[in-house]
């Protein structure tokens, strides 16, 4: 089995998915990526960042490659969410429907690969994470930056060739697939060249600066919105500090230097 095939497997079932009436959410063309399991960067993150990180021979014995996938919001969901102090109704939505969908497509690709007669282990979008000191055992940022698929930006997030607004999963699998190559620089403009720190000023609650994250004061807000938007589901949901800013929608800095290069 090829890579392309577990590529083109991702996009067919999301293209089936948002057909469903159920679903509301849409999403735009998912990326995909593949890091091998052996990466020495998984023990680097664990030695150095995150000592209760797991690894991936942890969750899957004989484990050989991570695929991690981001599913993007389309960009009408990524606007709504751009007034007001708390998230708007879509954003809320857009949350519930995208965990779901992570967790149905995990479990599909799961079979898919088993009857190919290789092993899967589909880890959640997220609620894996200990509610007293809001860190899990298990980082998608850190697998799908391992795979490929983007560099961090000053607001935490991983910001992709489609922006930072979506939501990332990964699965574990003993096939093994050749890993993607991480690309050299940055993606976020401050990082890159101290020109942006937009992100940091449409912060609602003071969580997020340039130092420090107060992940406890940004989770508060969560909870705000878990009670306004409580009809839907679980929806700990805020993002004001991921969206009308130039890393919300694509890599900013991969788009300013195509735009230099075509001038
Ligand atoms: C706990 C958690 C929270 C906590 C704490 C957030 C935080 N910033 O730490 C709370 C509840 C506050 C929260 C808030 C939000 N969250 Co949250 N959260 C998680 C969860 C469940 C676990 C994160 C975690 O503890 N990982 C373990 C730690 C050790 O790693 P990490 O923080 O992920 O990675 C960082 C560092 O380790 C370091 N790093 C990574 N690799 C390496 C390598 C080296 C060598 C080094 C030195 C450092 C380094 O940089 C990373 C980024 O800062 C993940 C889902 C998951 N299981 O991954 C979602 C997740 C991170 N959240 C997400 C989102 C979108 C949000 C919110 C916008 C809420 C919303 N949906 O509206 C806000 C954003 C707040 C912000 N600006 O940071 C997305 C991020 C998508 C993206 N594009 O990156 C995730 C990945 C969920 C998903 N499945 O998509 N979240
Ligand atoms: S808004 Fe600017 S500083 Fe903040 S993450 Fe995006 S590019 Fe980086
Ligand atoms: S999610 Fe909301 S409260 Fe948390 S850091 Fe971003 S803007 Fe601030």
């Amino acid at each position: 089995m090829t890579k392309e095939t577990i590529r083109t497997e991702i996009q067919h079932y999301l293209s089936q998915y948002q057909s469903s009436q159920q679903v509301t959410t849409r999403w735009k063309t998912p990326l995909v990526g593949f890091a091998s399991a052996a990466d020495p960067l998984f023990l680097k993150f664990k030695k150095v960042v995150a000592p209760t990180h797991l690894l991936p021979g942890d969750l899957l014995p004989d484990a050989r490659t991570i695929i991690a996938f981001f599913m993007p919001f389309q960009e009408s969901i990524v606007a709504s969410n751009l007034p007001g102090r708390l998230a708007s109704p879509e954003w809320a939505k857009a949350y519930v429907d995208t965990n779901e969908l992570i967790q149905n497509l995990g479990q599909h690709l799961r079979r898919f690969l088993e009857n190919y007669g290789h092993a899967a282990y589909a880890t959640p979008a997220t609620h894996n994470f200990d509610p007293k000191i809001l860190l899990s055992d298990w980082s998608h940022r850190h697998i799908a930056f391992a795979a490929g698929l983007g560099r961090f930006g000053l607001n935490n997030m991983l910001i992709t060739e489609k922006g930072c607004c979506g939501r990332i999963g990964s699965l574990i699998t003993t096939l093994a697939l050749k890993p993607d190559t991480r690309t050299d620089g940055e993606a976020c403009l401050f990082k890159h060249n101290g020109s942006c720190r937009k992100c940091l000023s449409r912060c609602v609650s003071g969580a997020l600066s340039s130092t420090e994250f107060k992940r406890h004061a940004c989770y508060d807000i969560l909870l705000e919105n878990e009670q306004k938007h409580k009809a839907f589901g679980t929806t700990d949901v805020c993002g004001k500090c991921l969206v009308g800013l130039p890393c919300s929608n694509a890599d900013p800095v991969k788009r300013m230097k195509e735009s230099r290069g075509n001038n």
